[in-house]
């Protein structure tokens, strides 16, 4: 069959991503393993489009808020960051405004009174050279160019998507520049382990236990105060599996400011840049399991808080709480919050991250 007309696992067609951006070619990238589990990204944003894994039944679905078209891809990821790659800098840097090497910088602020996700020209927004290196990995590479998105130093950055045997998407970041800059990148999945379809169940019914003793308080506006508070006594303890839904509404000040969970988690970690496993995820319905493995220090968890019933694929309404993102990565604005692990990249160190996504079932 004639690739113009395949279709993927997860019914996406090649000819619907296949265009040119500024020069730029953009593409449908379809990475499998031998037991079929599938994943589809194209180079626009590194945007995930489907993750195809099975139920405890063996019926494969489609586990993460994906897009049909590279059209609604590119408004999706710019509106909501579904399924992009995420920086240079992840999350809200407050005012916009940081120091790097003894000069101030200002963001344009796309979340008044912040820039959140690295603004408008973000790496949810570029076009990645991709080279699809096997049936089940692709590396995407972009120049960030000096002042190209706010941020000192030309970046050469990479990310790597690999589908493991073991059935996990595995990804690898590596960042390089050639000045003092900023780099803390994360992957802005949204998953649903029901599956993504008509009527989208909640993930308020999903359970999740996360491995950290800590999270980041912010203020109304979802800027980080800078403590760091136990989670003992509090929603947001999941050291022991819990469902989402059980406290999600407490009247607890953090949950009031995120219109739910909307916060960075502390993991443990007995060194830097340690792979640990951050959280399991899973859904009693579908018997569909997810480990969150990362060398980082810090996730997000996002329960799609301010999803507004946006149109998805396959006749699916993304409405709010169906899906959450597990977001790995540093903590958040640290130039503002000092005594927060520094996310400065200089010249001659290189930035790496992997962070692993690993599927499984139980009965
Ligand atoms: C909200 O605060 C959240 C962010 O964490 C998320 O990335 C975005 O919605 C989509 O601003």
């Amino acid at each position: 069959m004639m690739e113009m007309t395949k279709k993927t696992l997860s019914g996406l067609r090649y000819e619907d991503f296949r265009s040119e951006c500024e020069g730029c070619p953009t593409g449908l990238y379809v990475l499998r393993n031998e037991s079929g589990m599938e994943v589809c990204l194209t180079n626009l944003g590194g945007i995930v489009l489907s993750v195809m894994v099975p139920d405890r039944d063996g019926n494969m679905d489609n586990v993460v808020l994906g897009a049909d078209s590279l059209e609604k891809a590119g408004t999706l990821a710019r509106d909501w960051y579904i399924g992009a790659l995420i920086g240079p800098v992840a999350g809200r840097i407050l005012d916009g405004k940081f120091r790097v090497d003894g000069k101030d910088f200002a963001l344009p602020l796309n979340s008044v009174p912040n820039t959140l996700h690295s603004g408008d020209a973000g790496l949810h927004t570029v076009i990645w050279d991709a080279e699809q290196t096997a049936d089940n990995s692709v590396c995407l590479r972009y120049r960030y160019k000096d002042g190209e998105a706010g941020f000192p130093g030309n970046m050469d950055i990479s990310v790597t998507f690999t589908v493991t045997e073991d059935n996990a998407l595995r990804i690898d970041y590596h960042a390089t520049t050639d000045s003092p800059t900023l780099f803390c990148p994360t992957h802005h999945g949204y998953f649903n382990l029901d599956g993504i379809k008509k009527p989208m169940s909640s993930i308020e019914n999903h359970q999740i236990e996360i491995d950290s003793d800590f999270y980041l308080p912010t203020d109304i506006n979802t800027n980080h105060t800078g403590e760091i508070l136990k989670v003992e006594g509090t929603p947001f303890d999941f050291r022991e599996m819990r469902t989402i839904g059980e406290r999600i509404g407490d009247n607890h000040i953090q949950l009031q400011y995120g219109k739910g969970y909307d916060h960075v988690f502390v993991l443990r970690k007995h060194e830097p840049k340690e792979l640990t496993h951050a959280a399991r995820l899973r859904s009693r319905h579908s018997g569909r399991v997810m480990d969150v493995f990362t060398t980082e220090i810090g996730m997000v968890m996002y329960t799609g808080n301010y999803l507004d019933g946006v149109e998805g694929i396959d006749d699916a309404v993304y409405t709010r709480r169906c899906a959450l993102c597990l977001e790995t990565q540093c903590f958040p604005d640290t130039p503002n919050n000092l005594h927060f692990p520094s996310v400065e990249l200089l010249p001659g160190n290189e930035y790496s991250q992997t962070c692993i996504y690993k599927f499984s079932t139980e009965p």
